[in-house]
């Protein structure tokens, strides 16, 4: 793949990078991503499965599914996409991940500064008292129930929910001030999280985007790069490594 000169000269002479993720970024680790041909939202509907009232009206099925979806992370490994991203943390003071997914596969894969916007699979807490339960909560069939007796829930931001303050703010600061802003594997059709595309382009950020499709970032992109991330993003640093060397 040909890398313009440009835009490694771009990256190479970055203050501060910017990666914006979506699950296109864990597609390479296994894990399923939600729309277009293979994605899960085809066969459920978010409605049914990522919302409250769901949760409420059926705890047991969103947790099956849930937990389900931990299963498949917990036997995933990060990717090279990954394994990159956390690897531009050497060469550059000031690198940030916003990431939509909630797998922690940035976490595991080394990467420091992460911001989830739709919060973490690892993380779930009670709907009646706030209480936080971080370790594996057992789910024989039935929903894991807090000292309180509150049903105990995941800590993942489904539709209609909003979005945590401190880490959205937190994100648009890093976008405001970043020179390179990547985003790789995401539809950019999820809201208020999509916005963050504008927001840095509002500042004048070189945008780099990564993904095997046209999306709707594609038309606002200085570079896009068609193709996995898991290959695209190692030859992208390994060149910027070189012109860092040089
Ligand atoms: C809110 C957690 C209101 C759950 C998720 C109409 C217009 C605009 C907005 C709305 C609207 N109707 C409703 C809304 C709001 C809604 C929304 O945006 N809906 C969309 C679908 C239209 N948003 C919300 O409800 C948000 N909350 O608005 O609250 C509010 C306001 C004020 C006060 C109170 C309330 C909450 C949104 C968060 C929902 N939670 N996930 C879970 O995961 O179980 S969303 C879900 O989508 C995931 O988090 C995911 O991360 C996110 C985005 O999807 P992507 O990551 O982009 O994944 P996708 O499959 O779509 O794309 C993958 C891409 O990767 C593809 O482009 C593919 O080509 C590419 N790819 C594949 N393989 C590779 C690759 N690229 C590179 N390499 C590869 N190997
Ligand atoms: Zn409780």
């Amino acid at each position: 793949m040909k890398i313009p000169d440009d835009v490694v000269k771009k990256i190479a002479t970055a203050k501060s990078i910017v990666f914006f993720t979506g699950a296109g970024v864990s597609a390479e680790s296994g894990i399923p991503i939600f729309r277009g041909k293979d994605g899960i939202w085809n066969k459920l509907k978010p409605e049914e499965l990522a919302n409250f009232n769901a949760f409420l009206r059926n705890p047991e099925m969103v947790w099956e599914w849930y937990n389900h979806r931990k299963q498949i992370i917990h036997q995933s490994m990060p990717n090279q996409a990954h394994l990159s991203i956390s690897e531009f943390q050497k060469y550059f003071p000031d690198v940030s991940v916003v990431t939509q997914n909630i797998d922690n596969l940035h976490r595991r894969a080394g990467s420091k500064t992460i911001y989830e916007l739709h919060g973490n699979i690892e993380r779930n807490y009670c709907i009646n008292c706030g209480t936080f339960y971080n370790e594996e909560l057992p789910f024989e069939g039935r929903v894991p129930k807090c000292k309180c007796g509150g049903l105990i829930r995941p800590d993942i931001v489904w539709f209609g929910e909003m979005l945590p303050e401190k880490e959205f703010s937190s994100a648009e600061k890093a976008i405001s001030c970043c020179d390179i802003f990547f985003i790789i594997g995401t539809s950019a059709v999820v809201y208020p999280a999509a916005s963050l595309i504008y927001a840095a382009k509002e500042n004048d950020a070189f945008i780099i985007e990564i993904n095997t499709e046209e999306t709707e970032a594609s038309k606002i992109a200085n570079q896009s790069f068609r193709g996995k991330a898991g290959d695209i993003l190692p030859e992208i640093l390994n060149i910027v490594k070189e012109e860092i060397s040089k």
